[in-house]
């Protein structure tokens, strides 16, 4: 069968706004070149906004085949009044690798400090691309990658590596997931230059095992399609079993359905879809719309609307929580307000650890060991769930 033959990855792309991570996304799905202007980003954009005014704001998925490896690149906004939809995208798209897209003039921008924390807090897998290599000389690669260095090392221990030649890019293969190296890749998109090592690198990745970083136990809604002539449709995240057409469903606990076809994400028929990966389901059921964070399950779920987390204050924000502090907590796809229920009367600034009492608007389906953000405009801590309650 046609799906045994590859191996499907999803790729997020991350980065600060204008970084090139659409136009890495054009380059390495169609192959052409850039004209410094605008041209490739038009190809994968969602919207007619998005062509008119060159920025990215909303979640978009381009699929590409690179040797055995299926990979869904995710499009990602940059823009800071983006945050909350690129935080989202990333906990309901779960990848496999991140390709975090810096501009070689402004390595160290804000956001690509946010995107940054968000990554490793997330524990998945990452590289940097290095764009625009075309429009700079040698001196500013080097003020740029000792910024960029700083910046790696002061949230971890791993070392970044320059991957230039494609002898490099066996180290990279073997390294890119452990502790130890961050490779870096130089391209440009003008020129289609370093294309040649990341294409390669992408086409020998294997699928992480083991991962370190949570993946809900359902299938996870992250749209969802009315579709004339076939009814329901919804795309998102198979965490559970093998989900295949014919089986009875629940959805968020409250309605059957039934599978009526499932599709990959390179637009297959499939008669079934693996535990692990995204897709799409015909649904038959009663229920109109499904929004996004609703779960498909076979046998009932627990929803919940209380929990504790232990939390970690970023250094980089200064905030006083107390009881009552409200918030939106983002836990994979689920983007929800939320206020502090206990402790109290306790403060927490920045670099703060402790524990924390969620009370969420309404219920949701969380699982202990969900890796959760809060934010307040932009992310000011992040957590992991203990308790349900
Ligand atoms: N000269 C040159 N220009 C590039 C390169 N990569 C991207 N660009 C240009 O940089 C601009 C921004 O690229 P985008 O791909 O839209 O950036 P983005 O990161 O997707 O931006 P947001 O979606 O707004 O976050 C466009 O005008 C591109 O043509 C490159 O390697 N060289
Ligand atoms: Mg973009």
């Amino acid at each position: 069968m046609a799906e045994e033959k590859y191996v499907d990855l999803g790729v997020g792309m991350l980065g600060n706004v204008d970084s090139g991570k659409s136009t890495v996304i054009g380059a390495l799905v169609t192959g052409k070149k850039d004209d410094g202007d605008g041209l490739l980003r038009k190809d994968v954009s969602r919207h007619p906004h998005e062509i008119s005014s060159g920025r990215t704001s909303d979640i978009a998925y381009h699929p590409a085949v690179f040797g055995k490896n299926r990979i869904t690149f995710c499009d990602l906004a940059g823009h800071e009044k983006y945050l909350k939809t690129t935080i989202q995208g990333l906990g309901s798209f779960l990848p496999d690798l991140i390709c975090l897209c810096v501009d070689k003039y402004t390595p160290t921008y804000k956001m690509t400090r946010e995107h940054l924390g968000i990554t490793f807090r997330m524990k998945i897998p990452f590289i940097v691309i290095m764009t625009k290599i075309d429009l700079y000389d040698e001196d500013v690669t080097t003020h740029s990658l000792t910024q960029l260095s700083t910046l790696i090392k002061r949230n971890s221990s791993r070392k970044p590596y320059t991957i230039k030649r494609i002898e490099d890019v066996d180290l990279a293969v073997r390294t890119y997931l452990g502790m130890s190296i961050i490779p870096i890749f130089h391209v440009s998109n003008v020129t289609l230059q370093g294309y040649d090592t990341l294409k390669e690198f992408l086409s020998r990745i294997s699928k992480p095992i083991n991962t370190r970083f949570f993946h809900p136990s359902c299938f996870m809604v992250d749209r969802d399609y009315r579709i004339r002539g076939i009814g329901l449709v919804v795309s998102g995240f198979n965490g559970t079993d093998v989900l295949n057409v014919g089986d009875k469903i629940l959805i968020n606990n409250t309605h059957d359905g039934i599978i009526r076809s499932i599709h990959n994400d390179f637009r297959e028929v499939v008669q079934s879809l693996p535990h692990g990966v995204r897709g799409c389901l015909g649904i038959r059921s009663v229920v109109d719309r499904v929004p996004i964070g609703t779960v498909i399950s076979v046998n009932p779920v627990r929803m919940v609307q209380e929990f504790i987390a232990n939390v970690n204050i970023l250094t980089s924000h200064s905030v006083t929580i107390t009881k009552g502090y409200q918030t939106v907590i983002h836990c994979g796809c689920i983007r929800r307000p939320c206020t502090i229920t206990n402790p109290a009367p306790v403060i927490f600034r920045g670099g703060d650890n402790g524990r924390l009492y969620f009370k969420m608007f309404k219920p949701a389906y969380l699982e202990v060991n969900q890796s959760i953000f809060f934010r307040e405009g932009t992310v000011i801590g992040d957590g992991q769930i203990v308790e349900l309650l």
